[in-house]
């Protein structure tokens, strides 16, 4: 290399690396250029590199590593060619985001749209990312947005009848939807995008609740589901695109979990292209309060993908930025994310005057041209003719809206859930879920083997030596035993199986063992993959440490494969609430909301053991005061057997609804709560489960989970028949009918009592206390620790101090 070219080199190179301070990435001039001493070099070479690096378009990409990476990008930026753009589409674009705007606030004064004006560059970006897909093999797209210019992307993307949308702010029907339903501008959608190239892609826009980002995961989710239903080019056909806010990219916690996902085993989508749809602005505070870098994006840089910013006023560069980042994503299957820079015209929404607080720029903002005018003049075409055909469009439109009785559901669900439904609860869903002893028999044998040559750890040999015993009925069965029994059942009935959970792919608790790992080189063995031939996928991850992103991506998961048995499994049940965003906004509600259902299990260690506050609940409480018009499932299997049925029951059952699942600790292997092989024999799962033993006792204790194994264990201590310990293992849907014959069996109780080791004012109680009664009248009493603000002592003794009590109080004077 000669001296000149090094030196060249050189320039470019500081270009290369901090080019992007210096960019003119805004329309308003917010972000002035940020001095930097190795930029301020004059001559040729150095405005060449400027031009390239700090005009329309500033690239952060000199943190990636992979030199192959940097240099792509450098050959796509430095290219002298630069590929031509269709300016009669983007300016038709501009010009139906636009006016699409400006219709609806004309016709619809003082309603709320969040409108995309100022960042209508927008439509462009989405039309080239998704018409490049469809040109690199994409047939499907997943879309998650928030309510800025979610209805402009649902019209000109996702290409839903504007007469649709008419309809939606006419409310033409409000009575179908009475305490359900949700606004429009969080309802999902589906349509057929077809692009410039003539090729069409299925796009899913993902519907998601007011809570900024959480439809990140899920949208995730939801794609990786549609890939592993594809196979071996799933990646290639289904590409998932994010959108954010600027304020909410950088605020939310859940951007971070979800952007660590990207090159999990268990989470990989292909690539994901993130957009921050960024104004600046959010609802009234601005950027030097809303983040602490420069730029919104800087928490991408957690990861080795390129950050591109764009001034969202160059559609040229806009669409440029678009069909880089996309090539990109399929080029390395990396993430890649658009930082598209505009401004917001309104306020936050169009009911909020925003020039209370941001006076001088909201005076800019209001002698600012629309971005189609300054396209055109640009480019030097008239948009008159683009405006006139539209505006006809949509005044045809206006009136079909106005026309319609009922709105249209705006997408259509894939035929693989035709299958099944939601709705009440009935009785005709139930499926046997028992299995003959040869047949378990015979999973065993599959379940306990591994290749001759692997190296096996001593203890798990001996664990899988119980497990054969216990497949044969010559050693009770533990929980561990008949999750593997459900799973492998399942697998070769044809349900995939996904579990993913902190650890879960040993346990917790040291109780699954579903990989088996090589002493000597560590090589991976899952005997549940190895069953039989034509079996369906099992697949059991450790996640990572994050909660609301890893349950989001399984929720997404379900909505896109309901015949798969899927499961989030929590390390502790406590620690679920940090998902609870997911739990309510999603899990709950989806159903009344979006009429989207979902079969989604949580599984939640639950017990109080002395582990103090943050170790013993997973507050059934919360659970069960979200229960409403059989939105979910809430139980507590007791034993392995019960625990066996439950599992087996979600996935056959044609009844989709999610199932809340509290899973023991201590008791996974206890002798009190292990079940023979003949309780896998028998039909179903036992909602309540009477004490046989006790049926002329005047006094029932009523409970759910370990508490009435240990009421037991202290009953045959003391050397006592009564009083009958009766344990609840379905609390929702609550079911009256089974719990009004089993108690009605204890003709000379005179006395029932509700058991329960959590506080008053937690636990099942207060929910239990009023379906009970309408049994029981008052016969009904309760036993529970005092009511108190933490689920229990830090102090292992004093934790022991109270269940005493607490079972002495529920044992004590037998009467
Ligand atoms: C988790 C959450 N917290 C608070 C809000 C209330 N809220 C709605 S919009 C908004 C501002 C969003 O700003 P930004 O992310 O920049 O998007 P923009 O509206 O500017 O497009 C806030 C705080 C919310 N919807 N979700």
């Amino acid at each position: 290399m000669s001296v000149d070219s090094e030196k060249q080199e050189r320039v470019m190179d500081a270009f290369r690396r901090w080019g992007y301070l210096q960019a003119n990435l805004d329309p308003l001039g917010y972000f002035a250029p940020l001095p930097h001493a190795e930029l301020d070099i004059p001559g040729e070479a150095a405005d060449a590199a400027r031009r390239i690096y700090a005009g329309s378009i500033g690239v952060e990409f000199m943190h990636i590593p992979d030199p192959d990476q940097r240099q792509w990008i450098e050959e796509r930026m430095e290219s002298a060619e630069q590929e031509p753009v269709d300016r009669s589409r983007v300016l038709d674009q501009l010009v139906r985001a636009n006016i699409f705007e400006q219709t609806i606030h004309s016709r619809y004064i003082g309603t709320k749209r969040y409108s995309l004006e100022g960042n209508t560059a927008l439509i462009p970006l989405l039309d080239e990312i998704l018409n490049s897909a469809a040109d690199n093999g994409a047939e499907q797209a997943v879309l998650a947005m928030s309510h800025r210019g979610r209805l402009n992307v649902i019209i000109n993307i996702v290409s839903r009848p504007a007469a649709e949308i008419f309809a939606g702010f006419e409310d033409v029907d409000p009575r179908s939807v009475l305490g359900g339903g949700d606004v429009k501008y969080h309802v999902g959608a589906t349509g057929m995008f077809t692009g410039a190239n003539g090729k069409q892609v299925r796009i899913h826009l993902v519907s998601n609740p007011s809570h900024l980002e959480a439809v990140d995961p899920v949208a995730l989710g939801r794609a990786r589901a549609k890939q592993t239903r594809i196979g071996r080019d799933g990646k290639l056909k289904v590409l998932p695109v994010l959108m954010h806010g600027d304020s909410a990219f950088a605020g939310q916690g859940i951007t971070a979990e979800t952007l660590n996902l990207a090159n999990l085993r268990g989470y990989n989508v292909g690539g994901t292209v993130h957009i921050i749809v960024n104004n600046l602005i959010g609802f009234t505070t601005n950027p030097s309060d809303a983040y602490s870098s420069r730029f919104s994006s800087d928490l991408a840089k957690r990861l080795p993908i390129p950050i591109f910013h764009v001034n969202g006023e160059d559609a040229d560069a806009v669409v440029r930025v678009g069909r880089m980042a996309l090539e990109y994503r399929y080029e390395f299957g990396s993430d890649v994310l658009v930082d598209l820079i505009g401004f917001r015209r309104h306020g936050h929404s169009e009911v909020d005057d925003p020039t209370i607080t941001q006076p001088i720029l909201y005076r800019k903002i209001k002698d600012h041209p629309m971005l189609y005018e300054i396209y055109a003049r640009n480019v030097g075409l008239d948009p008159l003719p683009y405006v006139e055909k539209f505006q006809a469009e949509l005044d045809a439109a206006e009136k079909a809206g106005k026309a319609m009785l009922k709105k249209p559901p705006m997408r259509q669900l894939p035929s693989y859930w035709a299958p099944y439904h939601g709705g009440p609860y009935n009785p005709a869903d139930e499926v046997d879920t028992g299995l003959a002893a040869t047949r378990l028999g015979e999973i065993t044998d599959a379940l306990v083997k591994y290749p001759e040559d692997f190296h096996i750890h001593p203890k798990v040999e001996k664990l899988l030596e119980q497990r054969r015993e216990m497949g044969y009925g010559k050693r009770p069965l533990d929980f561990g035993m008949t999750e593997a029994l459900a799973f492998g059942s399942l697998a070769l009935q044809g349900t995939p199986i996904r579990l993913s959970g902190q650890d879960s792919r040993r346990g917790t608790f040291n109780q699954r063992h579903s990989v088996l790992i090589d002493i000597v080189d560590e090589k991976e063995y899952v005997p549940l993959c190895h069953l039989a031939p034509g079996q369906a996928r099992v697949e059991i991850y450790n996640s990572e440490l994050s909660e609301a992103a890893v349950m989001g991506f399984e929720y997404g998961y379900t909505r896109d494969f309901p015949e798969a048995l899927v499961m989030w499994e929590a390390q502790f049940g406590d620690f679920a609430n940090g998902a609870q965003i997911i739990i309510d906004q999603f899990i709950v509600a989806g159903e009344d909301k979006w009429d989207l259902l979902t079969g989604l299990v949580l599984l939640l260690p639950h017990g109080h053991e002395g582990q103090g506050p943050e170790h013993s609940s997973a507050r059934i409480e919360r659970y069960l005061q979200l229960c409403a018009r059989d939105n979910m499932q809430v139980a507590q299997p007791s034993t392995a057997g019960q625990y066996f049925h439950l599992l087996r029951r979600q996935a056959l059952r044609k009844w989709r609804k999610p199932l809340i699942c509290f899973t023991p600790k201590s008791m996974l292997r206890h002798p009190e709560a292990l079940s023979p092989l003949s309780d896998l024999e028998r039909p179903r799962f036992l909602t309540i489960i009477p004490d046989e033993t006790a049926l002329d006792a005047k006094r029932v204790l009523l409970c759910t989970g370990k508490i009435a194994h240990e009421l037991r264990m202290e009953r045959k201590k003391l050397r006592l028949t009564a009083p009958a310990i009766v344990s609840l293992e379905q609390m929702y849907p609550f079911p009256e009918d089974d719990v009004r014959q089993v108690l009605g069996r204890y003709k000379n109780a005179s006395q029932f009592i509700w058991v329960q080791e959590e506080p008053a004012n937690m636990g099942a109680l207060s929910f239990v206390t009023p379906r009970l009664k309408r049994i029981l009248g008052s016969k009904l009493r309760s036993i529970k620790r005092a009511a108190n603000s933490t689920p229990a002592t830090g102090s292992a003794r004093a934790h022991e101090l109270e269940q005493k009590t607490l079972l002495s109080l529920a044992l004590g004077k037998q009467g």
